[in-house]
């Protein structure tokens, strides 16, 4: 997001876990941003705060339009992100899970189904409408996620979609950060 604002930043690649994550966030998870002297936790959290802080890639806060936005945002983290991080948690050897196999077969039959629905929601070109915005960050980080995840891909239309988020200049230039853990 902060590339696609054209904002100055500095990229540090640490681990979950790591002792420096875990002195700004006790719960060891990643992204943090550090804004002057303020530490922010939380993906969505940290892209409101920038979107509301540069009025950009948001309605306004209080709007009917900015309720609308963030029900999406919300229904997108319920529905396409939680299925797709309790299916990948034991992938990622962060849980255990019995039976991880058929586990995950039911976790793609329920993302498939939500995202049947979600996609009907795309007002194109961008999820809201004519800007890019908030919800389009979260679904194509996810839609990312679930092609290396195997999980159903969605329909042409939705194919295009994340194809216009994913060959955004922006978006290719966060993408070669060094993200290597060594
Ligand atoms: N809701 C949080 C989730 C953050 C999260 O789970 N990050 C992963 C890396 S992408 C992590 O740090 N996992 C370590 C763990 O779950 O213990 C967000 O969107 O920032």
């Amino acid at each position: 997001m902060l590339e696609e604002m054209g904002l100055p930043y500095e990229y540090t690649h640490v681990p979950p876990h790591s002792k420096l994550v875990k002195q700004y966030n006790s719960s060891g998870k990643i992204p943090i941003l550090i804004d002057l002297e303020a530490v922010i936790t939380d993906s969505n959290a940290i892209m409101t705060y920038l979107a509301d802080k540069h009025s950009t890639m948001t309605a306004r806060a209080g709007s009917i339009e900015r309720a609308h936005q963030d029900a999406i945002s919300h229904r997108i983290i319920d529905e396409i992100d939680a299925v797709l991080w309790a299916a990948s948690r034991s992938s990622l050897g962060l849980k255990e899970l019995d039976n991880f196999p058929n586990i995950n077969d039911r976790f793609k039959r329920e993302y498939k189904r939500n995202l049947d629905r979600l996609e009907k929601q795309i007002k194109g070109p961008f999820m809201m409408g004519e800007n890019l915005s908030l919800p389009d960050f979260i679904l194509g980080h996810c839609a990312g996620w679930a092609y290396v995840a195997q999980f159903p891909a969605g329909n042409e239309m939705f194919g295009a979609y994340v194809k216009s988020l994913r060959t955004r200049p922006a978006y290719k230039t966060a993408s070669r950060l060094d993200m290597s853990d060594d």
